[in-house]
């Protein structure tokens, strides 16, 4: 991996100059806002900078790594379910919880994880230090020198802290352990928990990849469809958004609705185009699609809203992927699968699937405010393979919509606030 240091006049600036250096797959890990000091500051800008890394495979595996160290520090981590942080003793305390029915030895334990995790709420306050201190270190370091792995003392138990915590926010087991697992083949002799820490949260951010949003340099008019089940919040989602792009970024916004199965639904979309005071029509068909974008040619983002429907409703289905598919090819499309975070794992997979069917999509989270476990999000990125967007995080328009924070997440799956 590659990591390093960039800066501009807005976190977009910084972002541009990492890719054109690291190439498109660059991902923020970090983004400081630095303020200017000194006597003349009133005159000065704000800077931002950014840290960002690219993942370079081969550059992982150490050549010189011996296969059976490896192993051990594997096996040392044994992650059954519910396993408390190790025991120093265990013969002794295993005595001792017999002998007490556990109240002896538990509230010990209980401090002990406590405390652990109470670090690791502040590390992850301070990881841009950590990431820092990281990168003098990397610089310094060169490549040539390569250490067996062994894993500092206190490591361990946090290495098994972190893949409980990941657990814990469900995200799913095998993603958990190809995590740490990847983590654990950089960690060299004596990884400091911060080292452990800082690499955990890398390999997360490079897993869930950098958003990708609207693009605003293509041609136009581009569309854009929103697709999912019924009830994730579709309609409330493009309102937002559109707003974003109309009244933040200043651009010509449209709305069509092919959800012609209930009337509240044209009539809610109404109410926010007219708020927007952007024209609306009502679509049957994907000609009659091409014909209203024919109409609204001096438009630069044209929303479609679709109707939800039971996943396994064949009919709807293929309906779907006619109105989608039935574009006309002069036009450019983005297709945008919104999914709520409360949804069961298993539900979004199949929707996951069955969607995939229908057209290439991002994906969209909303409904993030009434959960408190994000770990599906990275399960549903990773199965699906496609990017994420935009995040939504409660019911006011336009307000509660943001594009997709890698980091912030990122930082609650670690278990931080
Ligand atoms: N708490 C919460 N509610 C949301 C969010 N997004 C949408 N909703 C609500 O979910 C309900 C369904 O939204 P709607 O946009 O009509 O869903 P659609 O059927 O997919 O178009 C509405 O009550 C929305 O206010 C969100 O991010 N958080
Ligand atoms: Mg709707």
């Amino acid at each position: 991996m590659t990591i390093n240091k960039y800066q501009g006049k807005t976190k977009e600036e910084a972002v541009e100059k990492a890719k054109q250096e690291l190439g498109a797959g660059v991902v923020v890990l970090n983004v400081k806002e630095i303020k200017p000091k000194g006597m003349f500051k009133v005159f000065k800008d704000t800077i931002y900078e950014v840290t960002a890394a690219v993942e370079e495979k081969e550059r992982f595996v150490n050549p010189l790594l011996q296969p059976e160290k490896v192993k051990s520090v594997h096996d040392s981590i044994n992650m059954a379910a519910d396993e408390e942080i190790p025991i120093p003793s265990p013969k002794k305390e295993r005595q001792e919880e017999r002998d007490a029915a556990g109240q002896e030895v538990r509230p010990m334990r209980a401090t002990r994880k406590e405390s652990a995790s109470m670090g690791l709420e502040q590390r992850l306050e301070n990881l841009s230090n950590i990431l820092e201190k990281q990168l003098s270190v990397e610089e310094s370091r060169g490549e040539e020198k390569h250490e067996p792995q062994t894993v500092s003392k206190e490591g361990l138990p946090f290495i098994k802290m972190l893949y409980r915590t990941l657990l814990e926010n469900d995200v799913n087991e095998k993603y958990v352990n190809q995590i740490i697992d990847e983590a654990e083949k950089v960690l060299h002799n004596g990884s400091s928990v911060d080292q452990i820490l800082s690499n955990v949260y890398q390999k997360l951010i490079l897993k869930f990849d950098q958003p990708d949003t609207i693009n605003l340099s293509g041609k136009k008019p581009r569309v854009i469809f929103f697709i999912g089940p019924t009830g994730v919040g579709k309609t409330t989602t493009l309102a937002k958004i559109a707003s974003r792009y109309k009244v933040d970024r200043e651009r010509r916004v449209a709305f069509l609705t092919a959800d012609t199965y209930r009337i509240a639904a044209t009539e809610q979309l109404r109410v926010y185009a007219n708020i927007l005071d952007a024209p609306m029509s009502i679509i049957y068909s994907a000609e009659e699609m091409n014909d209203a974008i024919e109409h609204l040619g001096e438009y630069d983002l044209i929303f479609v809203d679709t109707a939800g429907f039971s996943h396994r409703n064949d009919e709807q289905c293929a309906d779907m992927k006619r109105l989608i598919e039935g574009l006309s090819e002069e036009y450019e499309k983005e297709v945008y699968l919104v999914l709520s975070a409360t949804t069961k794992y298993k539900d979004l997979l199949e929707i996951a699937d069955i969607y995939k069917e229908i057209a290439d999509y991002k994906l969209i989270f909303t409904k993030l405010d009434e959960t408190i476990t994000y770990g599906n999000i990275l399960n549903i990125k990773l199965y699906s393979g496609a990017k994420l967007s935009y995040m939504a995080t409660g019911q006011n328009v336009p307000d509660d919509i943001e594009v997709f924070n890698t980091q912030k997440i990122v930082k609650q799956l670690l278990g931080g606030r």
